[in-house]
This record gives structure tokens, sequence and C-alpha cells, in this order.
């Protein structure tokens, strides 16, 4: 059978089994799209369907998540882990709170996290989990109560050697910490079954700035193959948690100008830069006071676009880092008619194939979300080796670590590519590295 016939059967098995969850139609869709010469060069995987067999999650939890306000009102959130798949160790993946989470969102988030985990090549399978709770205009004490209720539940599925969760949207440094001591009295162990810890209590140094400086430094390896750099570059990036506020530190470092950031409210445009000073100031509004964009925008008397997202806004470089499909077709030939060179995503999957499509018919440099921010999880590896050893690395050892990771994941993105045909394109390479090495790992480990 060719090899398109094959795929294109698991994916019509993919949208029966899963009706209605379309963001994982789509993240299998983009991934099954690159590997038909993978399957022409090894009949051994068509043979042993390891197509069908990596589609499917080993495993999915579902649970009630009941939790009580500070008014004593009761409430019910859903809970979630997919645990999808183990070949090359234990599960690993972060957890999001939001509103819009669902089974189709966690899914194509713990899919992906497979072929990402496999091309940081640090032992690590793939899953995701996650709840529609809502921290926003939450107390303290609300979060931790439901953070307590869903890990009095997660706690039985998960261990540093069976599954171990991580940070994403809407769960941070409070959250793993309130996360972290249920687990510890009701097992009675100290272990490292999360990352992202705080420094104090078993995290890694690096970890909270990972994300956004490994998509930088990705970013930087892609501008190498063009003899650029990051020099005097004008960068859009969106959102403004976690991944924004440490790839805006990078790009900083590195020379470039940072100039939107945003939130699901709007967006705001400071043409001068968002400088070091600037960025405290968000990181304190973000992280401690919990504020909104728009803020920055009456601190600084720059211009801000409720409701707008920053693609409108002329570039070199773009860096969307806040949620899934926050670029669609018609930003994405914006960004091209803008003259933008480069977009690596921070985020998972914030282009839609409509969007991808325009940077490869127009040759922009593409970073894919599974290998351009990989550096969160791969610097979450680093922490789980620091916790098995007992031990904490210097800040420099970490980051260089990280550094050498992401300019190895870049070459092999590259290398699969040209090794198949598609000199240049990194999301078919990042599909096929990735790919291939959980299914020797599955073809090895038997029926599995
Ligand atoms: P945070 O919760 O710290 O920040 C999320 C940011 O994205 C906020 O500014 C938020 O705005 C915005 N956002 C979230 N949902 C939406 C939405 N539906 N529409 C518009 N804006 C939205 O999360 P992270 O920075 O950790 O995560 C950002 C992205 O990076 C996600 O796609 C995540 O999966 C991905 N990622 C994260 C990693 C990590 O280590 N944290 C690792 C790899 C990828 P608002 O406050 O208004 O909700
Ligand atoms: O999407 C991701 O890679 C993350 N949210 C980080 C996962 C992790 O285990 O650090």
């Amino acid at each position: 059978m060719a090899a398109n016939t094959i795929t294109q059967a698991v994916y019509e098995q993919v949208i029966q089994r899963n009706p209605g969850e379309v963001e994982f139609h789509q993240a299998v869709k983009e991934v099954l799209d690159s590997l038909g010469s993978v399957l022409e060069k090894h009949p051994e995987y068509v043979d042993a369907k390891i197509v069908d067999r990596i589609v499917e999650p080993e495993r999915q939890i579902i649970f009630r998540v009941p939790w009580q306000d500070d008014k004593g009102d009761f409430h019910v959130n859903r809970g979630f882990r997919f645990e999808f798949n183990s070949a090359l160790g234990p599960y690993k993946g972060g957890l999001r709170f939001h509103p819009t989470v669902n089974a189709s969102i966690l899914k194509f988030l713990g899919f992906e996290q497979v072929f990402k985990n496999s091309l940081t090549t640090l032992p690590m399978g793939g899953g995701k989990g996650g709840s529609d709770f809502d921290p926003k205009g939450k107390s303290d004490n609300e979060v931790m109560r439901f953070c307590q209720s869903f890990m009095t539940e997660l706690c039985r599925h998960i261990g540093p050697d069976t599954d171990v969760p991580a940070g994403d949207i809407g769960v941070g440094g409070r959250e793993i910490g309130f996360m972290f001591g249920q687990y510890k009295r009701i097992r009675n162990e100290f272990t490292g079954v999360l990352t992202g810890k705080a420094l104090n209590w078993g995290g890694s140094l690096v970890r909270p700035e990972a994300t956004g400086y490994g998509c930088v430094y990705f970013a930087e390896e892609m501008l190498k193959t063009r003899s650029e750099s990051f020099e005097g570059k004008v960068c859009t990036v969106s959102g403004s948690g976690n991944v924004t506020q440490y790839t805006v530190e990078k790009l900083n470092q590195l020379g470039a100008k940072a100039v939107t950031l945003s939130d699901s409210n709007g967006t705001i445009y400071d043409p001068d830069g968002i400088d070091d000073e600037k960025l405290a100031f968000v990181l304190d509004m973000k992280n401690v006071r919990r504020g909104r964009i728009k803020e920055y925008a009456e601190k600084f008397g720059v211009e801000y676009s409720e409701g707008k997202r920053p693609w409108g806004i002329k570039c070199d470089c773009a860096f969307p880092s806040a949620t899934q499909n926050e670029i669609d077709g018609n930003d994405a030939k914006t960004l091209v008619d803008n003259g933008c060179m480069l977009v690596a995503e921070g985020a998972n999957m914030p282009s839609t194939p409509e969007a991808i499509e325009q940077y490869i018919e127009n040759k922009i440099l593409y970073g894919p979300a599974k290998a351009a921010n990989a550096g969160g999880v791969a610097t979450s590896g680093l922490e789980m080796s620091q916790n098995s050893l007992r031990l904490s690395w210097a800040r420099e050892e970490v980051d260089e670590r990280l550094h050498n990771i992401m300019i190895a994941i870049h070459k092999q993105c590259y290398e699969a590519a040209e090794e198949y045909g598609q000199p240049g394109n990194l999301m078919m390479g990042a599909n096929i590295a990735g790919f291939v090495r959980v299914a020797d790992a599955m073809l090895d480990q038997g029926l599995v």
C-alpha cells in the first residue's frame, strides 16, 4: 500500500475515534503528512503498525476536581492526564489550567510532546494534562485548594519514574508548589515528581527562563543558515507570560528589539523596544500582581489595541508565544507582506495550517513549536537529572547544556529535512527526526 494511503487511513481512524477534537486532528495531520517518505524507507514501521499505535494515547485519565472558594461555595472542574507515549522514558509534559481546556487540546499537546521530547534526546516520554479551571481572579487560597484537590487524584497516577508533570498556561511556580506539597503529604515521598519547582526545594536554575531562551537560541541557529544575526532585528512577540518574558530578555541580550506584548484582551506596541527595565515591570505585573498588559501602555505611554494580536506590526522576526492557532493564514500573509523573515514558535501549535503554508511558500525561516520551544522540557529533563543525582548545577552549566541541546535540535531537523528531500523545511525535519527515534524504541520494545 502507498504510504499516503496508509497515513490517510490512520487519519480517518483518528477522526472517527476522537470526534470533534479538531485541535488533535490538526496536530496529527501535520505529523502524518510529513511521514510519507519515512514509511517508504522503513517498511518495518508499516508492518508493525507504528503509526496506528503512536496516535493512540497509552492511557487517558479523566477525573472530577471538587473545590471550595473563599466564600465556602462549591465548584466542580474536570481534570485530565493523557499519558501518550513512554517509549523513551517516563511520560513528561506540562499541566494547563485554562477555561478552554478539553480532551482535544490536551491530546494535541500530548501528541506533540512525544516528538518534542524525542528531539531533546533526553530520556522522556510524552504526556499532557490539566483542567478547565480558570486561575484568573482567584485568591491564592482558592488556587491552593484547587491544586490540592487536583493532586489528590492525580498523585496515584504519577511518580518520578512514571509520569512527571510540569507547568504550562496557567500553571507556574505557585501552582507547582501547591501540587508538590500535596503529593508529598499523600505519598510521603520527597521526589522529583514535578518539574518547575522553586530553587530552594529541588528546582533547577534556568528552568523558568528555558523555553524563551531556548526559542531564541533555536532562532539564532536558523538565522545563521542565512549568515544573519539578531543584532538590530525588530521582533514582535505575543503573550506576556513565562515564555514571552524570557524570549524578550534573551532578544535584548542578543541586540534585537522586541516591540510588542499581548494577552487575551489586547496588544501593546512599544516602538522604542521593551528594554530590561520595562521588562522588570512586566514580570512584577504579570507574576506577582497578576495584572493585564494594558497597564504597560498606561505606565509607559504607548499604544494599546484592544482585541488585537501583534501580527499587523512590521517586524523582521515573529515569536508567537501565547496559545494555539494565534496566527491564521491572513496574519501570516501580513507578516510576509511586511518583510518578516523568521517565525519561531514559543507557543504550541500557534500557526494554523494555512499560516504554515504561507511561511513555506515564501521561504520564511520557520521554527516549528516542537523544535523551537523544546528548551523548556529539555531543562525539565535537566531538573530530573539533578534531582536523581541530589545535586544542583550552576546557572552557567544548565544554560550551556540548554544552548547545546537547542543547537543539536536545529541540526537534527535541518539534516532530517535534507535527508528526506525537503531541504530547509524544519517542520518536516522536526516531525521526521522526532518520529524516527520514538518508532525505533517502540519496535525494540515489542507489542507496546
Ligand atoms: P502563561 O500562563 O505564563 O502565559 C500565557 C500567556 O498567553 C498569557 O499572556 C495569556 O494571556 C496568553 N493566552 C493564553 N491563552 C490565550 C488565548 N486563548 N488567547 C490569547 N492569549 C492567550 O503560559 P506560558 O508562557 O507558560 O505558555 C505560553 C505558550 O507556550 C503555550 O502555548 C504553552 O503551551 C507554550 N509552552 C510553554 C512552555 C513552558 O515551559 N511554560 C514550554 C513550551 C511551550 P491571558 O493572561 O489573557 O490569558
Ligand atoms: O509544552 C511544553 O513543552 C511544556 N509546557 C513544558 C513541559 C515540561 O515538562 O517541562
